[in-house]
This record gives C-alpha cells, structure tokens and sequence, in this order.
C-alpha cells in the first residue's frame, strides 16, 4: 500500500469498528418468564481495541496487516463501580495465553468498550503460564478482591507429556481495578482448585471461601462438588478444611463436575446462587448453569435447589472454540433490584441475560427439587398437568 492507500484504509478501520462497537443490543422476543436473554452478545474478539492488533506505524506496517490477533473474549468477572459495569474479561490472544482486561458499559447491555490497556497483573515468586475466570468481590474488609486460575505446567510429569498442568487459584486484590495487588495463591489440601471464590462478608470474623477441590487438571476424579472453607486472612490464604455444599451427582447436569459462579447474592430469604454444572456426552462435555440458595446464616447450608438448568447453549451460543458451553462468573444485582447475568458461550464470547432478585427467589424456591429418577419426574409433571387442566376447565380456555 502507498502512503495515501493506507491512511484511507486506517481511517476505515477506525470508524467500522467504532460503528460495531456502537450497536444497541435488544431484548429477545420469546423470553421464559425468568429472564431475557439479549439479541447480540455483548462481547466479542472483534470487541478488541484496534490498537491492540494492529501496528498503525506505515513505515513497520505498510500492509496494515493485524499483527497480534484476539481469538475470544469470555468468563468475565462483573462488577458495578461508579455507576457502571465493568466487565473483567478473559482475553484469550490467537498464542492462547489469556489475560484480563476491563470492559466498561454505561447501561450493561450494550457499548462495551475495553479500557486502553489489559490488567498488567503481578506474578509470584511461581510465574503464570496462563491466567482465566477471574470472580470479582467487593468485600466488607474494603478491598475488590480478584480471585482467578493460576495455570502452570506440572513439573512432575514424564517427559514428553506437554500437556499436564496445575491449577490453582491466584488472589489480587484493588481499589480502582486498575492497579492491583498480587497475594500469595491460595493453599488448600485436597490437589489442584478452579472456580474459587470469595464470599463477600466474613463469617465469624473469617474470609469464607467456595472452593472446588479436584484431583486432576480437567477431571475433578474423587474430588468435585461446590466445596466451602475458611481463612484468617486474605494476605496468607488457606484453607485447612472443605465441607461440600453441593456435589456432583449421578445422572444430573451436574454429573461430571459443578463449580461456584460468581459470589452469591444476598437477599431477605436467602443468598442466591449461581453455578455451573457438566455432564458428558457422546459430542464432548456439555455445561450448563443452574442455581441454588444457601441460608442467609450459614451460606454452607443448602436450603433450595431447583433440577437441572437454568440456562444451557442455544442457537450460536452451542457453537465455539469448546462448543456446547455455557460459562458464568460475573453477575450484578442492582439496589432497585434488576440483576445481570453475564455468561459467555463456548469460550469464544459473552452475552448477557436480565431479571430481578424477585425473579430469581421464585425460581429456586418454587421449582420442584430433581427426584433423581424418571418416575419422580413424571409424578412431578403429572402433579403440574392435574392442577392446570383443572383451571383450564373452570376458565373455559
Ligand atoms: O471449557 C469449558 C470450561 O472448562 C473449565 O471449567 P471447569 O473446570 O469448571 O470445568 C475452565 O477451563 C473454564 O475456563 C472453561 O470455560
């Protein structure tokens, strides 16, 4: 490209993507009575900031080619600061190294714009190799903490095995989620941790912790199950001892492996949960996400859980870099009630889905618990069917 050529071309580029990032997102027509989900999702690759992949430099880049590309944008860590909803994303670069970087919306349905530079976070003393699915906390000590998965290769693997690796959870914690400060990884005993996460108030004057104890690095083996623990602090975390709140079971969406999304809500009759659950299938591994409330005094005490999903993939949402995902870590309740669900799909994007708590108190506490068996659900729908016939035929419908 000449001179000319290319400041045309640069120009273009600037103002499609300012264009794409503009578009106004809309509520789907046929919702479910739980929650809206939304016509486009709300982050994508192309969400990225041109001046993160290309080099605008005529004399390094006369081509204007894209130099460092972005594959995906998902599992977003969510929180609502100064009015707005800043998303803490998981970037995955076209290397597979991903990373974290803030995404900001006046409205948190449309207009997600990335701040001008990733989270530069802090390592410890054990370098990261990879770094995901940070969960967002504001907790009562006045920190925002980020808890995330700290990946790195397991050492102790025989040669020529380039794939094993160790995960455990990586802790930072800020004040104005640009600068960050990184703590010590968690210690637990029971293998390698994802999906942890803190709870926002302490318990008994200690941070409580939802922890998901596994055995191996996608596996949970004996491991699995939402765990719960305890730690003085936050700057030496450990967690002497899990109890299980909710496990993986037998022929559930959960059967395979659950995790905690992100931190339970609080409201007057309980704190709301938000989780995912796995199964297998002959296509691969299938996740969903469903829900569960614990008691508002002892958030280890399940007192609700409704069977199965509460949202699984449909449409482009099953279609991906892992496909057949959904994924949560980040939700927001508003003070006047309204709350956001941000999950990604396929590990390629994120969406957002909106309801109230009300809403969300009706689901977990009025929709009936899984009887583990074909029978039970049958006697459930049965149940269900009597009642609605009745009123059809007083109502003449
Ligand atoms: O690929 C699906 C998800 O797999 C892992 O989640 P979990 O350990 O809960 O099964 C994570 O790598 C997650 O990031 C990913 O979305």
């Amino acid at each position: 490209m000449n001179k000319e050529e290319f400041d045309k071309s640069l120009t273009k580029l600037l103002e499609d993507h300012k264009a794409f990032l503009s578009i106004k997102n809309e509520k789907k027509e046929k919702g479910n009575g739980i929650y809206d989900r939304y016509k486009n999702p709300i982050l994508t690759n192309e969400h990225a900031p041109i001046t993160w992949r290309y080099d605008l430099d005529y004399n390094s880049n006369p081509n204007l080619m894209e130099r460092i590309g972005v594959n995906a944008t998902f599992n977003a860590g969510a929180i609502e600061l100064n009015g707005k909803h800043l998303l803490v994303v998981r970037v995955e670069g076209v290397d597979r190294k991903s990373f974290f970087a803030v995404a900001e919306s006046a409205n948190g349905i449309d207009n997600f714009r990335f701040w001008d530079y990733p989270i530069t976070m802090p390592e410890t003393a054990e370098p990261d190799t990879n770094v995901y699915d940070m969960r967002v906390v504001q907790h009562e000590d006045g920190w925002i903490y980020g808890l995330f998965c700290t990946e790195r290769k397991d050492a102790n693997v025989k040669a020529g095995d380039t794939s094993s690796a160790v995960a455990q959870c990586g802790i930072a914690r800020t004040k104005d989620m640009e600068r960050w400060e990184r703590l010590p990884d968690l210690i637990t005993y029971s293998g390698q941790q994802r999906n942890v996460v803190l709870h926002p108030e302490f318990i008994n004057g200690k941070y409580a912790l939802y922890t998901r104890p596994q055995d191996g690095f996608i596996d949970t083996g004996s491991g699995g199950g939402i765990g719960f623990g305890f730690t003085d602090s936050m700057d030496k975390a450990e967690v002497k001892e899990e109890v299980i709140v909710d496990n993986k079971l037998y022929h559930t969406i959960k059967e395979v492996k659950n995790g905690q999304g992100p931190a339970p809500i609080k409201t007057d009759k309980g704190w709301l949960h938000l989780a995912h659950g796995v199964r297998n299938t002959a296509a691969g591994l299938r996740y969903v996400l469903y829900m569960f409330m614990t008691s508002l005094e002892n958030p280890a005490k399940m007192t609700h859980a409704p069977a199965g999903y509460f949202i699984a993939p449909e449409g482009i949402e099953r279609v991906g870099d892992v496909s057949n995902v959904v994924f949560v870590n980040g939700w927001i309740a508003k003070e006047n009630g309204t709350v956001f669900i941000y999950y990604a799909s396929s590990d390629t994007r994120m969406h957002v889905a909106t309801t109230t708590v009300d809403k969300l108190l009706d689901y977990v506490m009025n929709t009936p618990e899984d009887g583990l068996r074909s029978a039970s659900s049958v006697e459930t729908r049965n149940k269900l069917i009597s009642k609605n016939l009745e009123i059809l035929k007083k109502t003449n419908n």
